[in-house]
C-alpha cells in the first residue's frame, strides 16, 4: 500500500503545498490506490513534504515520486508526447516549481496580512507559550530561503512583474486546450494545475491572484482539473 505524506487540505486547497497536491494528482493520474497521512518533517528524508512510503520504500520529492512510479509501475505520464513536447512540458513544470512557487511563498509568508490569514495556522499545534518565539524563527528561515533562492532579493513589485510573465506564458501556451499539452493530461499538468490553484487561492490577497484571474482559460483549467481530480 502506498502512503503519501502531505500537509492535508488547507486554505480551500487539497493541500497548501503545490508539491503535495502535485504528488496526489500524479497518483490519481496513475490510477494507483493510496492513502495520505500527515507529514512529519523531522522524519522526512529531505525534511520536506511530500514523501511517499511504498511498502517500505521511501521516496522523497514530488518529481522523484513521479520518476519512481514511472520506473516501478511502467507508467509514462507523458505517453504520446513527442520529444519536443516532453521538453516543453518539463520547462513549464519547472517554471511553476522553481520560479512561480517562490513568488507564492513570498506572498504567503512575508506579507503580514497573508501570513496571518494562512501560514500562521501551521503553528496551531505548537503550545501557545512557545508560539510567539517559534513563529518569527520560522519566518526568518523562510526569508533566508527566499534570499538564497534569489526571489527574496527583489521588491514585491519586481516579484509580481516576473511572476506575471510566467503566468502570461502559461495562459498563452494553454490557449483553449483542455490540458497543457492537448487533449490528454500529462505529467506537467499535475504541477501546473497545483500551481495555478495556489495562485488563484482567494485566501491570499496578492498581485499574483489578480494577474492569474485575468486569464479566463487558467481559471477554467483550474476548475476543470479540480472537478476531475478532487470531485469531493
Ligand atoms: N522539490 C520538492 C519541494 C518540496 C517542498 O518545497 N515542500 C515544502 C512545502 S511546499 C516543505 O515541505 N517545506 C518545509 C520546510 O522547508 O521546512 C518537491 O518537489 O517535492
Amino acid at each position: 500500500m502506498i502512503t503519501l505524506y502531505t500537509f492535508g487540505p488547507k486554505f480551500g486547497l487539497p493541500d497548501p503545498s503545490p508539491f503535495c497536491m502535485k504528488a496526489i494528482v500524479l497518483l490519481k493520474m496513475a490510477g494507483l490506490e493510496f492513502k495520505t497521512d500527515a507529514a512529519n518533517l523531522q522524519k522526512a528524508p529531505k525534511s520536506k513534504a511530500p514523501y511517499m512510503d511504498d511498502d517500505g520504500t521511501i521516496v522523497a520529492d514530488s518529481t522523484f515520486i513521479r520518476l519512481y512510479l514511472e520506473k516501478t509501475r511502467g507508467i509514462d505520464f507523458d505517453e504520446g508526447l513527442s520529444a519536443t513536447d516532453r521538453a516543453i512540458s518539463w520547462a513549464f513544470e519547472k517554471l511553476c516549481e522553481d520560479n512561480l512557487y517562490w513568488a507564492i511563498v513570498e506572498a504567503r509568508w512575508m506579507n503580514d496580512r497573508n501570513f496571518n490569514a494562512g501560514p500562521v495556522q501551521f503553528f496551531e499545534a505548537v503550545p501557545a507559550i512557545v508560539r510567539p518565539l517559534l513563529v518569527p524563527i520560522v519566518r526568518r528561515q523562510v526569508r533566508r530561503d527566499l534570499k538564497g533562492q534569489g526571489t527574496g532579493r527583489h521588491s514585491e513589485a519586481e516579484i509580481a512583474e516576473l511572476a506575471t510573465r510566467g503566468i502570461v506564458g502559461l495562459a498563452t501556451f494553454l490557449g483553449d486546450k483542455p490540458y497543457l499539452m492537448g487533449d490528454k493530461p500529462c505529467g506537467a499538468d499535475a504541477s501546473v494545475f497545483s500551481t495555478v490553484s495556489s495562485l488563484l487561492c482567494e485566501v491570499f490577497d496578492t498581485p499574483l491572484l489578480d494577474a492569474t484571474k485575468k486569464h479566463e482559460n487558467l481559471v477554467a483549467y483550474r476548475d476543470r482539473l479540480m472537478a476531475q481530480y478532487f470531485p469531493d
